[in-house]
């Protein structure tokens, strides 16, 4: 609690552009926590080097993640909006939350699994970490709720695992964190294959919607969209790509399965595709052209982008020094 507020916390990699599985699955409803709860969030360019990046584009994401959370409607003054290597407490809490965490655990890690196959040549101790990393992230504010997609809410239960485990010993320490996942949208998958996920880091491009992507091709992508050979628009088991289609119509419109059916009754995919494009697209607009805006004036990004790692370091540093202490380092003498 921070003056009888809960704490949300919640964050993004800026590991590659920002698709419209993040958008749906988490930044859209961050917004929504901004009244009622005390808001952290973060660009997790620490965690986004678990792969390896082109530190010129990294260094650019990290700035157009943090204008599009602005542009999604995140008002800076009511919420924390900072970069997690601005805030060396992240880093320290981890090595901490290292001991408590057993491998075992962290074997069992399904992106783990995941992105060890996709980067085979590179299965590094920070992929085999991240969510450890993750854990850290969440306690040093004493989170009370996690707003993430689905993929991510395995990475949140090992962080109440060690919550569990760090309080029995040294009780009263950390907030246990409950993950809050979104109804509609928390599993937006692949254009191109949609039984998998849809990835920032996917290297097929026509798999992806990209928030930024202009009308035309977010249009082109979805008529392109892999379906099935039945023509009718339904929401059934085996229908992947035809489901996937709908959920987006649904997060998109606010309609239900049942009048999105009959909304497309007696038309063809071709019809549907065209429809979703262009509620995807209209959506989209205004996020691009405040994206825009707060990216050409770079001082007043980087003068929140100050701010924001101040008031977080201040947060993070009260919990990182509790935590020391109960554990026995003697505290830097004054
Ligand atoms: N396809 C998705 N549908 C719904 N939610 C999604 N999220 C990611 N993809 C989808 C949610 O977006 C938030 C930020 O994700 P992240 O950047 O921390 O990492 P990720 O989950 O690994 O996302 P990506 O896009 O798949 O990145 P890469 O390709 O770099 O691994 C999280 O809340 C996540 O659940």
């Amino acid at each position: 609690m921070i003056n009888e507020q809960k704490i949300c916390f919640s964050g993004v990699q800026p590991s590659g552009n920002l698709t419209i599985g993040n958008y749906l699955g988490a930044i859209r409803n961050f917004a929504a926590y901004s009244e009622a709860y005390k808001c952290f969030y973060c660009v997790v360019d620490e965690h986004a080097i678990t792969v390896r990046q082109v530190p010129a584009e990294l260094r650019r994401r990290t700035y157009e993640t943090l204008a599009l959370y602005m542009a999604c409607g995140l008002d800076p003054e009511k919420n924390t909006l900072y970069v997690q290597s601005h805030v060396p407490a992240h880093a320290e809490l981890s090595w901490i939350l290292n001991c408590f965490t057993m491998y075992g655990e962290l074997s069992r890690m399904t992106q783990f699994k995941d992105k060890s196959t996709k980067h085979a040549d590179n299965v590094n101790a920070g992929l085999f970490t991240y969510p450890v990393l993750m854990a850290a992230d969440i306690l040093l504010y004493q989170t009370d709720v996690v707003p993430v997609g689905i993929d991510q809410k395995q990475h949140v239960e090992l962080a109440r695992n060690i919550v569990e485990r760090f309080n029995q010993i040294y009780p009263d320490t950390f907030t246990m964190p409950e993950p809050i996942i979104a109804k509609n949208g928390k599993k937006i998958m692949s254009l191109a294959e949609p039984t998998k996920k849809m990835s920032k880091s996917d290297e097929n491009q026509n798999a992806v919607v990209y928030i930024l992507d202009d009308k035309d091709t977010v249009i082109r992508k979805f008529r392109r969209a892999v379906t099935d050979s039945d023509t009718r628009v339904r929401f059934a088991e085996g229908k992947d790509g035809i489901n996937n289609l709908m959920t987006i119509y649904s997060c998109f419109t606010n309609k239900s399965m049942d009048e999105i059916e009959r909304e497309f009754a007696g038309k063809g995919y071709g019809d549907f595709k065209l429809a979703v494009g262009e509620v995807c697209a209209d959506a989209l607009a205004p996020v691009q052209s405040r994206f825009r805006e707060l990216l050409a004036d770079k001082a007043y990004l980087e003068a929140m982008m100050k701010k924001g790692a101040e008031e977080a370091a201040y947060y993070a540093r009260k919990t990182l020094s509790k935590v020391q202490k109960k554990l026995g380092f003697v505290p830097l003498p004054r």
